[in-house]
């Protein structure tokens, strides 16, 4: 039997943060074994916002040698950069055209992008989930695992596969999101009222994954809690709720049980086991990273191999999608 195919990708447009690891990242290496698995790193969405050059070069291969260090074996799994396959844009464009406006404006994604970066709103950024639908239907991916932060954008990839093929014939697997029930969404440290994300800039909001021991510390220490004193999972206590999420996808122990664990103790107390479980968590991924990220021969190596894999299967799709559509097949001799 053929196996089910997962795509997944992460943005190069700043350091990792532990909600890219929890939420997604440390979810991608558990399905190389019984999936085809196409991974990639998403510049081309990148650029939606603003980048310097230099760091966005510099980012993607970070990204690339921390998807090697969480676990992603290239024998096994498809890893390359997503501008080196030109088909995304390709499809992107495609899918443009049965998108409707109405739908884009809907995505909260793009509604608090614009808002933080109100000077530099460009049409990408609107049009920003049917490029990640392309990505997704150009690989017959049939699972996306992803933060819940990008359910709303999963189900567009869904409703375009489905219209593309009530149009034109059956041409696209429909994907699923792949979404734990803990640490889908991790939460600022400063404000458990919005998402942890890369691009915040307060420093402290975040932890990233290449942050050293004392500033996971400090930061852990640092984070927002409330005024109760006493350790508790409700959403009276939200910035708690956030570390107690964090512990529980690290230690794999339920949210009950750690409640139960930290009865009559302090938040100092709480915080200190914490910001170990974190460090220990990191360190062997770090102590990888630091290998693979001056070895930029063997990096790439791997993201040129998984260009030409990844290459075979999106553009066999997108032959495909032309012809649907009705565009005049290209000649052999200029391909
Ligand atoms: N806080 C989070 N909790 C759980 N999952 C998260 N993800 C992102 N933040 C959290 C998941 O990580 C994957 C890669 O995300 P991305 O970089 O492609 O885009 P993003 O969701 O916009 O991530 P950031 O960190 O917030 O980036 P910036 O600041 O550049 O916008 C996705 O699966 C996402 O769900």
């Amino acid at each position: 039997m053929d196996k089910k195919t997962v795509l997944s990708g992460i943005q190069p447009s700043g350091s990792l943060t532990l909600g890219n690891y929890i939420g997604a990242l440390r979810n991608f290496s558990d399905f190389q074994n019984e999936y085809e698995c196409y991974y990639c790193i998403v510049d081309l969405h990148a650029i939606t916002v603003p980048q310097v050059p230099k760091d966005l070069r510099k980012n993607t291969l970070e990204v690339l040698a921390l998807y090697l260090a969480c676990g992603l074996n290239p024998d096994k799994s498809t890893i390359f950069i997503q501008s080196h396959v030109h088909e995304h844009a390709e499809l992107a464009w495609v899918l443009n055209t049965i998108t409707y406006m109405g739908q884009l404006n809907r995505m909260t994604q793009y509604k608090d992008k614009s808002r933080k970066y109100n000077e530099s709103i460009n049409a990408g950024l609107f049009t920003y989930p049917v490029l990640m639908a392309a990505d997704i239907l150009l690989y017959q991916a049939d699972l996306v695992p992803v933060g819940e932060d990008q359910r709303q954008h999963l189900e567009l990839a869904r409703d375009l596969a489905i219209r593309f093929n009530n149009k034109y014939s059956d041409t696209f697997s429909i994907p699923e999101p792949f979404i734990r029930s803990t640490g889908s969404k991790i939460m600022s440290l400063q404000d458990p009222s919005i998402k942890m994300s890369k691009s915040d800039p307060d420093k402290n909001a975040y932890i990233l994954l290449l942050d050293d021991k004392d500033t996971i510390y400090k930061k852990i220490k640092r984070a927002v809690t409330d005024s109760e004193n006493h350790i508790d999972y409700n959403d009276r206590q939200l910035g708690l709720k956030n570390l107690i999420d964090i512990f529980s996808s690290l230690t794999d122990k339920r949210t009950e049980e750690i409640v139960e664990m930290y009865q009559n103790k302090g938040y100092g107390e709480f915080k200190d086991d914490l910001a170990e479980i974190i460090i220990d968590c990191l360190e062997p991924i770090q102590r990888r990273y630091k290998e693979l990220i001056s070895d930029k021969e063997y990096l790439e190596k791997i993201y040129s191999i998984g260009a030409i894999k990844a290459e075979r299967k999106a553009n066999n799709t997108l032959r495909k999608v032309y012809k649907k559509v009705g565009f005049v097949p290209k000649p052999d001799m200029i391909k």
